[in-house]
């Protein structure tokens, strides 16, 4: 029995729960609408969770409940665990709405995440942010089973398909498991977009404050403004260095409308990194065609047009960007050229070659401290063949050999 209960402190069953009764079994259903998981429990699991429709207290409970006081607490225990009932005194849904689920087929086949880990791969399947085709949020899936079939094993290999440098950089990562798979971020249908921001943005921040530096796998371009605000809180200093055909700083008339706190998309993140306080810099690689005609930089916003980045790479000349301070890369994959990769909603003709953009690469990350990546903008949709796949899968590996692991 259970004698002491002087600190009882208040709970709330939480406001995301669809709970059913069947008559026909007795037995009642609970789906937890955030993280997707249903429970069948018995009508007193029910009753409980009725009784904390308020804020009430465990002692409250006792009183009213003709049920052994130590199962209850133990009902309680496990309603807790599982996010069903919370403390209203807590920041309610944060605590569990970070769910990264686990996936069977881990990307390269690297093991799932553990707490030693230092370079941590996460997808976000979240599509809705473009405004064109929803595909992106495919990609997450996509490229882990192209890794699966393909049998693209690399915890062992010797990465002698790229050069050497490339290759000495990659191994430590696959040794010792330092880079891990840790899944894919939980993304339901009916989510809010802003709900799903908020998702990323604290999922990121876990990373980021952990000490991690992750890889993720989108989605659409939106997702880069939920991560980059979240490394930018953890590094104040933060500096960003943007792949693209696009600036992303385009307006649309939706902009001026706030629906649940949805203000941002693929097409206008950067404006909204840019107003970041801790975002002191952004430098863009990549920009070109008619959609970027008359675009000119804002504060922090430093443009590289295509054709000039190219001049400047086969002149050998280096691009001067600044030394010690932290870099997040965000790579939008229609910054290739689309004969190179044309799995992606909005190609813009004339864009870097694969042998470019390695170039471009080997310049610009080498020394530098990358605090964390994100690849976006893949979309499966627009390619029947695994092309895009493959070159993405190459640029993952080759933005994860600048990663600065001990
Ligand atoms: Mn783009």
């Amino acid at each position: 029995m259970i004698t002491d209960v002087s600190v009882s402190p208040l709970l709330l069953k939480s406001p995301y729960l669809d709970i059913t009764l069947s008559n026909q079994t007795g037995k009642g259903t609970i789906f937890n609408m955030i993280s997707g998981k249903s429970y069948e429990v018995s009508p007193a699991i029910v009753s409980i969770l009725d009784f904390f429709r308020q804020p009430a207290t465990t002692d409250a409970l006792f009183d009213e409940m003709d049920i052994e006081n130590d199962q209850l607490e133990l009902a309680i225990a496990y309603l807790q665990r599982n996010g069903l009932l919370l403390d209203p005194s807590t920041e309610g849904w944060e605590r569990f709405t970070a769910d990264v689920m686990a996936v069977k087929n881990r990307i390269f086949g690297v093991d799932a995440y553990h707490e030693r880990a230092e370079a941590v791969i996460v997808g976000i399947p979240f599509g809705k942010g473009n405004g064109k085709s929803m595909g992106g949020a495919k990609f997450p899936f996509h490229i882990r089973e192209f890794s699966q079939n393909n049998n693209l094993l690399l915890k062992g290999a010797d990465f002698l398909l790229f050069d050497e440098l490339t290759a000495t950089r990659l191994q430590p990562l696959f040794q010792n498991s330092k880079l891990v798979d840790y899944g894919n971020l939980f993304v339901n249908a009916n989510e809010s977009t802003a709900f799903v921001y908020a998702k990323i943005h604290h999922m990121a921040s876990q990373l980021f404050k952990a000490g991690k530096i992750p890889a993720f796998i989108g989605g659409d371009h939106s997702i880069s403004y939920p991560l980059i605000k979240a490394a930018s809180e953890t590094y104040p200093n933060l500096h960003v260095i943007h792949f693209d055909a696009h600036t992303d700083t385009y307006g649309s008339r939706y902009d001026s409308i706030s629906h649940w706190g949805k203000v941002h998309h693929y097409g206008n993140f950067m404006t909204k990194c840019l107003e970041l306080s801790n975002v002191q810099q952004v430098y863009q690689f990549g920009i070109r065609g008619f959609a970027n005609a008359g675009t000119r930089p804002r504060p922090k916003q430093h443009i590289h047009w295509c054709h000039q980045v190219s001049e400047q790479l086969r002149q050998g000349k280096r691009f001067d960007l600044p030394d010690d301070v932290p870099y997040y890369v965000t790579f939008d994959v229609d910054v290739l050229d689309p004969t190179v990769l044309p799995g992606t909603a909005t190609p813009i003709p004339g864009g870097f070659s694969l042998e470019e953009i390695k170039q471009l690469f080997s310049q610009l990350l080498p020394g530098r401290q990358l605090v964390g990546f994100d690849l976006v903008e893949a979309n499966p949709d627009f390619d029947s063949t695994d092309l895009t796949t493959q070159v993405a899968m190459e640029i993952l590996l080759r933005l994860m050999s600048y990663l600065t692991i001990s």
